[in-house]
């Protein structure tokens, strides 16, 4: 984990939530030295560039700060599921269709050097450097609620920048409706997604209306540090009040269309997984009802609880959806 627990503080009472105040506080004195720690891990990534020619793709060190700024965007109110939970129940089925699979399996996935292709409808398809888009807006702390459509929830303190701040960089086409991303995908590094009939690589989508709100996230890390591999290195998207599947993983292309794009799971069973999957209490899944869901990392008979529409955001994204039938476009 991220801190060391203070010698005054017996362990039975420190919550991850108190273990992330705490960690606010010291960042706050120790902003300006990691500063100047991002600034040599930038000439660190340049060594590393001269490097590889000869040397193989690397993955970024799990547990690297990053230097981070609150965000008011952040949902307040709730105990944060556990670093530990976060990064050891997972879906990421390019490594494995269980749980505790991705954390076992996707060491191998090279994070470095690493680059995002914009295409598509823009004025000009150009590729970002991963560590150019980490440099490209002040990077915030956002405590997210997390709702999969398997009716399993958490609360993460995600660490990015409104995605519209990369739109805004890709400079789409007035004439586009939709943007979708596509993930990494090779075979020789993730042979685990043969056990899924899933077509590869993972794409997911969003409507341009939604892509562009402040709330939707373009994450590169959690707990202040860069993504661990399994929650999906080293940029992903997050779009908390929708289903989990939405927030596509280890992003390599990002393309803008006038057309709404294929996406994986509504490709595989387009009964059960919708495009729009915005968290509904109303319209249960098939073969499960989406009333309530379990919280991860509690005492399981504190788990249980009552699914908010729109995973409780609502009051920022309801408009939206105005007008739209949502049990037609679930
Ligand atoms: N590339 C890719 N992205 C993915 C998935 C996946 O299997 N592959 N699973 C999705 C699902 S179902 C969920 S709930 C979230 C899980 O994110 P987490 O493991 O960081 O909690 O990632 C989503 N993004
Ligand atoms: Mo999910």
């Amino acid at each position: 984990m991220l801190i060391g627990k203070p010698p005054d503080i017996p362990s039975s009472e420190i919550t991850p939530r108190k273990l992330f105040d705490q960690y606010y506080n010291r960042r706050r004195f120790l902003r300006s030295a990691l500063s100047t720690a991002l600034a040599a891990g930038a000439a660190a990534v340049g060594a590393e560039r001269l490097a590889e020619a000869v040397s193989p793709r690397v993955t970024v060190q799990a547990g690297t700060k990053l230097q981070t700024i609150y965000s008011p965007l952040t949902t307040t109110g709730e105990e944060l599921t556990s670093f530990a939970d976060i990064t050891q129940y997972n879906n990421y089925y390019e490594f494995g269709v269980n749980k505790g699979d991705p954390s076992k399996n996707a060491g191998k996935l090279p994070t470095r050097p690493w680059t995002v292709r914009v295409e598509g409808k823009v004025k000009q398809p150009k590729t970002f450097d991963i560590d150019a888009l980490l440099r490209l807006r002040p990077l915030e702390d956002r405590v997210y609620r997390h709702r999969c459509v398997e009716a399993w929830s958490m609360v993460i303190p995600w660490v990015g920048y409104s995605l519209s701040e990369f739109i805004r960089q890709c400079e789409p086409l007035p004439s586009v409706k939709f943007v979708q991303f596509l993930s990494y995908y090779d075979r020789k590094v993730e042979p685990w997604s043969y056990e899924s009939t899933i077509y590869w690589p993972y794409s997911e989508g969003l409507r341009m209306d939604e892509a562009m709100h402040p709330l939707a996230l373009l994450t590169f890390g959690l707990y202040g540090e860069v993504l661990p591999n399994q929650d999906g290195a080293p940029v992903r998207i997050v779009v908390p009040w929708k289903y989990g599947f939405k927030s596509a993983k280890s992003i390599v292309a990002v393309r803008f269309l006038d057309k709404q794009p294929p996406t994986t799971w509504n490709g595989m069973a387009p009964n059960e997984y919708g495009f729009y999957s915005n968290v509904n209490p109303n319209v249960d899944h098939p073969r499960w009802s989406q009333k309530t869901e379990r919280r991860i990392g509690l005492p399981f008979y504190a788990q249980r609880r009552t699914t908010l529409i729109f995973n409780g955001y609502g009051d920022q994204i309801a408009s939206l959806y105005n007008g739209m039938d949502l049990r037609r476009n679930f």
